[in-house]
């Protein structure tokens, strides 16, 4: 791909850093001309553990002329025909592992085919990480068994050799686990009032293993790291609000 290597890089980076390395890729005329012929949209997903600021991230962007904000669906798995699957999986992670993931790769690749004109789609996570650090903890963990492994992999394998699966950019929102934890226990979401901070541990682990250390599988595009997903969400916020038009070349 074309783009400048200093943009994608797996070093840690600090805000202002990553403020920067952002501001080029919004940059719409530049980041149009870029686009390899017949690319409608360059693709980015936010990574990152549960409670490691991406929402914060994508509301941030959301508004912006340049950038389609993609939110990850939570309202839909809270409601699949009057059923709750969020609080299902975490009342019962052996039961509902399966189901849980299989209907969570449906909304993605919905997520990753949303037609936009906008020259930047945001996903907030992907196919991807659903394969990578879901499946694969709920496997190690033994929630899901191996033929079920099996099955959500062949889907993964079979749903991403389609074009519009392939990702851009990744940014990685690195967070410490203590902090992801506390910050689910402050936004306390209702079905996530059990959830472990063994959980949290092991999600962390494997978004390292998948997207630093690149141990067993290597990353499907570039990873910016960012350390600051450490901040308060409102330190962050400010940080995206004060820096904002610069980040989306001036507008
Ligand atoms: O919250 C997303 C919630 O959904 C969080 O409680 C983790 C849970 N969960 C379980 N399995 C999955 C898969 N496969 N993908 C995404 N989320 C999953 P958030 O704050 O967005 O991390």
């Amino acid at each position: 791909k074309n783009f400048p290597d200093s943009i994608f890089t797996t070093n840690m980076l600090g805000a202002d850093q990553l403020r920067r390395l952002t501001a080029k890729v919004f940059d719409e005329e530049k980041l149009r001309n870029l686009l390899p012929k017949g690319k409608k949209s360059f693709m980015v997903s936010v990574e990152g553990n549960i409670g490691s600021g991406k929402t914060t991230l994508l509301e941030y962007f959301k508004n912006s002329p340049n950038v389609e904000a993609i939110r990850e669906p939570v309202e839909q798995w809270t409601n699949i025909q009057g059923h709750n699957a969020l609080k299902l999986l975490y009342e019962n992670p052996s039961r509902w592992s399966f189901s849980f993931n299989l209907y969570a790769q449906l909304t993605r690749i919905q997520m990753h085919m949303k037609e936009t004109e906008k020259p930047v789609k945001l996903l907030e996570r992907s196919l991807h990480s659903t394969r990578f650090c879901f499946v694969e903890n709920d496997f190690r963990k033994k929630t899901i068994n191996e033929l079920e492994y099996t099955i959500l992999t062949q889907w993964f394998e079979h749903l991403t050799s389609k074009e519009n699966t392939d990702l851009d950019l990744i940014v990685y929102l690195r967070a410490d686990p203590s902090i992801c934890y506390e910050r689910i226990k402050k936004r306390s979401r209702k079905e996530e009032a059990g959830v472990p901070f063994e959980l949290i541990k092991d999600l962390h682990e494997l978004h390292e293993e998948w997207l630093v250390q690149q141990k067993y599988y290597k990353a499907p595009a570039p990873v910016l790291v960012s350390l600051d997903a450490n901040c308060e969400y409102q330190r962050m916020t400010e940080v995206y609000d004060m820096k904002r038009q610069e980040i989306l070349c001036g507008y």
